[in-house]
């Protein structure tokens, strides 16, 4: 029953169903599907729809029109998971999509499930300059520092935001998470990073393990 409401959400959404990819996270809601598991399979829809983008089976209007049916309904669903969240802060954590990128979908959902497991949450937005990462981080004394980047050419920006972290002297004072599509573990180990995650979920987990709640 609840794969099968999941299923209408990531169907609206590859059918580019804005209203009724949000009629369908509702509906799921409702019959009590576990938001996580929804959001999850929401993100499986989006890549699909990035590999038939990868393939020149879909141009970027359909990604885009695909993209907004996925925003509206991570919308229905924030509310839910926010209302879950945990009561003292563990950690602050900053966050932002690394200059020249644009894509928040990932990292939004990120940040929502930070703040679900208690971190003191600042999102910094998209097209983030590399040097705003690092003065915020020493403004807030943020204890991590998350940077998203979905493009192999933007990539590079989160070794700068490593870099711009050195700079202003709070490198080994602060932990850099890195995640997005193109990223690995070897690449995070390469720039300096102190974590990579592959997926939200994992991102939560091991952030709390950064801080020492786990
Ligand atoms: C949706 C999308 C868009 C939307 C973005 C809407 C938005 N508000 O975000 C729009 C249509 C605007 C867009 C624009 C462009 N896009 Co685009 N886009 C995508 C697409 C299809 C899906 C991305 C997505 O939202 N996935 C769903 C989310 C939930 O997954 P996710 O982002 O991977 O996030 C998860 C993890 O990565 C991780 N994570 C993410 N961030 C972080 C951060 C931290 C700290 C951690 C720990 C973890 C973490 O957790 C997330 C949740 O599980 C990808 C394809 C793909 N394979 O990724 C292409 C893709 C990223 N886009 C691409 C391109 C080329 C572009 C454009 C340049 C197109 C153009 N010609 O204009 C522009 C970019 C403009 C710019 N300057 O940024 C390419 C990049 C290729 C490359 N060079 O590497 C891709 C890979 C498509 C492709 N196969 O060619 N895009």
């Amino acid at each position: 029953m609840s794969s099968e409401l999941i299923q209408k959400v990531q169907d609206a959404i590859k059918n580019y169903k804005k209203d009724e990819a949000v009629k369908a996270a509702q509906e799921a809601l409702d019959a009590g599907v576990d938001p996580v598991e929804l959001i999850e399979g929401m993100t499986a829809a989006m890549r699909e729809i990035g590999d038939k983008f990868d393939k020149g089976e879909v141009f970027l209007p359909h990604v885009m029109a695909a993209s907004e049916a996925m925003k509206a309904a991570v919308a229905v669903v924030e509310p839910v998971l926010k209302g879950a969240k945990a009561g003292e802060s563990i950690g602050v954590y900053l966050i932002g999509t690394v200059e020249g990128d644009i894509h928040t979908i990932g990292k939004d959902i990120v940040a929502t499930m930070l703040s679900i497991a208690g971190f003191d949450v600042h999102d910094l937005g998209r097209d983030v300059p590399n040097v705003e990462f690092a003065n915020k981080a020493k403004e807030l004394n943020a204890d991590i520092v998350g940077a998203s980047a979905l493009m192999t050419t933007t990539m590079l920006n989160q070794r700068a935001v490593v870099e711009e972290l050195e700079k202003v002297g709070i490198k080994d004072k602060v932990k850099v998470m890195v995640g997005g599509a193109p990223i690995t573990q070897e690449w995070a180990d390469k720039i300096g990073a102190d974590a990579y995650a592959e997926n939200a979920l994992d991102a939560v987990r091991i952030a709390k393990k950064l801080v020492g709640a786990e």
